[in-house]
C-alpha cells in the first residue's frame, strides 16, 4: 500500500462564487457572471452552497473528518464593489471571521484572490485584456497582503488558462466570445505579468507567508504515433501548458514556445507583439514563487488539425457530446479504452504522474506543488440521506497513487485538495455535477457525509491510500443495513 508524507495537507478546495451565494447581499459588488446566468436562464449562482452563513458548519465538518486544509477564495467585488475606491468593510469582516473559525479548528487556509470573478465594472472594461485593469488588480492584492495577514498561503490566480478559453475561445464564460485567438494570448500573458507584479510587491514589501499561482495543467498526449498528432500534441501543450510555465519559471517564453505560437498564430493569421519591459518584471519574479497550484483533472488526445474551429462543450452531462477542434492547433479525440466521466472528462491518473515528473525535469526551480484541484464530477444518488459514490473514491484513490508515485521519484508535492469540499455550484453545469465529499441539498442547505468522506478522513488518519478504511466499511454496512 502506498503512503503519503505525515506532513501532508488532505485538503478540500472551494471557490467564493461557486460556493458562498450571497451574490448581491451584505454590500457585494456585481460580477459578470450574475447578468450572464440570468440571461441564460438555466440557473444562478444563488444559493450556491450557502457559504456565507454555513461556513462555521463547513469548517466543523472539516475538522471531524480530517481534512486539514482548504481552499477558499476572496471575492474581489466583497472587498471592492467597484474593484477599486470604496471598500466594503462588511466583506472584510466575513473573510475575518471565515479566517479565524478555520484557525480554531486547526485547518490550513490557501486563499485565491481570483478565481474566475472580476468585478463586473473592470470586467465590462475589457477586463485584462485592458491592462489597467492590471494595477486594479495589483491594489486589490496589496489592500489583501495588508489587511489579512493572518492568511499564510496566497494564490494570485485561479487557471489562467481556462479563462482566457473559455471566455474567448470555447465561449461558454461570459463575455462568451468565441474563437478568438488573438484575445486568447493576450489575456494569457496579461494575466502572467499581473501575476508576476503581485508576486514582485508580496517579496519585496516583505508580507508574511508564502505566494504562489494555481495553474490548471492538462496533458497532452499524441493521438497517434504519426508526426502530424506529435506536432498537434506538442502545439496543444505549447498554448496551454508550457506558455504559463515559461512565464512562471523563466520569466519569458522559450524558444520552442515562440516557435509553437508563431505556427498557431500564422494558422490563424494572428499578429502578436508582446511589450519586453513585460519580461523584466517576470524575470525577477521567476524564482520568488514560493509553490505551484497545480488542478489537474483530466488528459488529453490530441489529433492533427486544419479545419475551422469547431468546439461544443458538455455542459449537461450528455456523455460523448464533447468536440474539441481549433485550426492550426489540432483535434482533441477520445482515445479508445479510457474510461470517461459524464462529462467526457478522461480519467487517466498516468497523466498527473507525467506532467509532475516534467515539472521536476523542465522547470528544477520550482520549489513546492500543491495539487489544487482533483476530483470528479458525478451525479450523486441521495438515498435516504445516504450517498454511495464509490466511483469518486476509485477515481481518487488512483490519482492519489499516481501522486505518491510521483513523490517517490522526488517530486516535492505538499498536499492535495479535492475538488470539492462541499458540493458547490458548477460554472457552466449548475448544480447536477457534484464533486463534494459532503452532498448539499440546496433547497435547505443541510450538509450529509458521502462515503467518500469517511475514506477521506481514512486516509488523513493512516496517510495509507488503501481502498477501504474501517470508516467508510462502516458507513457502507449501516448503508445497507437501512435500505
Ligand atoms: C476548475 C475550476 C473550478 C471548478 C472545477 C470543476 O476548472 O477551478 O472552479 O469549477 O474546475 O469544473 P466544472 O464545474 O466545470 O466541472
Amino acid at each position: 500500500m502506498k503512503r503519503l508524507p505525515e506532513d501532508f495537507i488532505f485538503g478540500g478546495a472551494t471557490a467564493a462564487y461557486q460556493c458562498e451565494g450571497a451574490t448581491r447581499s451584505y454590500g457585494k459588488g456585481e460580477v459578470a457572471w450574475d447578468e450572464y446566468l440570468e440571461k441564460e436562464g438555466r440557473f444562478l449562482g444563488e444559493p450556491a452552497s450557502d457559504f456565507y452563513h454555513k461556513y462555521a458548519r463547513d469548517l466543523e465538518l472539516c475538522e471531524q473528518f480530517g481534512v486539514n486544509g482548504i481552499r477558499l477564495s476572496i471575492a474581489w467585488s466583497r472587498i471592492f464593489p467597484k474593484g477599486k475606491g470604496e471598500v466594503n468593510w462588511e466583506g472584510v469582516k466575513f473573510y475575518h471571521e471565515v479566517l479565524a473559525e478555520a484557525k480554531k479548528r486547526g485547518i490550513q487556509v490557501f486563499v485565491t484572490l481570483h478565481h474566475f470573478d472580476t468585478p463586473k465594472t473592470l470586467f465590462d472594461n475589457g477586463d485584462f485584456l485592458n491592462r489597467e485593469n492590471i494595477d486594479h488588480f495589483v491594489n486589490y492584492a496589496k489592500f489583501c497582503f495588508e489587511e489579512f495577514p493572518e492568511v499564510e498561503n496566497w494564490s494570485t490566480f485561479n487557471e489562467i488558462y481556462p479563462i482566457a478559453t473559455n471566455q474567448y475561445l470555447i465561449g461558454n464564460f461570459p463575455p462568451a466570445i468565441k474563437n478568438d485567438l488573438e484575445k486568447v494570448i493576450y489575456c494569457l500573458h496579461n494575466m502572467m505579468y499581473a501575476h508576476a507584479k503581485v508576486v514582485n510587491l508580496f517579496k519585496e514589501n516583505g508580507y508574511n507567508g508564502q505566494i504562489g499561482v494555481v495553474h490548471s495543467l492538462e496533458t497532452k498526449y499524441p493521438a497517434s504515433d504519426s508526426p502530424a498528432d506529435k506536432y498537434a500534441a506538442y502545439l496543444d501543450d505549447a498554448l496551454s501548458i508550457r506558455f504559463l510555465l515559461d512565464l512562471t519559471y523563466l520569466g519569458h517564453y522559450s524558444h520552442d514556445t515562440l516557435q509553437a505560437l508563431d505556427d498557431i498564430c500564422k494558422e490563424n493569421g494572428i499578429e502578436i507583439e508582446f511589450d519586453e519591459n513585460d519580461f523584466l518584471e517576470m524575470e525577477r519574479a521567476k524564482d520568488r514563487n514560493d509553490y505551484l497550484g497545480i488542478n489537474h483533472y483530466q488528459s488529453h488526445w490530441v489529433k492533427d488539425y486544419h479545419g475551422e474551429t469547431s468546439i461544443h462543450h458538455n455542459g449537461t452531462g450528455d456523455k460523448g457530446t464533447s468536440a474539441y477542434a481549433v485550426k492550426g492547433i489540432g483535434e482533441r479525440i477520445y482515445k479508445e479504452g479510457i474510461e470517461r466521466t459524464d462529462w467526457d472528462w478522461a480519467i487517466y491518473p498516468q497523466g498527473m504522474y507525467d506532467l509532475l515528473m516534467r515539472i521536476k525535469r523542465d522547470y528544477p526551480n520550482y520549489k513546492a506543488i500543491y495539487i489544487t484541484e482533483n476530483g470528479m464530477g458525478y451525479k450523486d444518488d441521495f438515498e435516504n440521506g445516504y450517498i454511495d459514490d464509490q466511483p469518486r473514491i476509485e477515481y481518487i484513490k488512483t490519482y492519489l497513487d499516481a501522486l505518491a508515485d510521483a513523490i517517490e521519484d522526488g517530486v516535492n508535492v505538499k498536499g492535495y485538495f479535492l475538488w470539492s469540499l462541499m458540493d458547490v455550484f458548477s460554472w457552466s453545469n449548475g448544480y447536477n455535477k457534484r464533486y463534494g465529499l459532503f452532498y448539499v441539498d440546496f433547497e435547505d442547505q443541510t450538509r450529509y457525509p458521502k462515503k467518500s468522506a469517511y475514506w477521506y478522513q481514512g486516509l488523513a488518519r493512516t496517510k495509507e491510500i488503501a481502498n477501504s478504511y474501517p470508516e467508510s466499511d462502516a458507513y457502507a454496512k449501516e448503508m445497507a443495513e437501512k435500505a
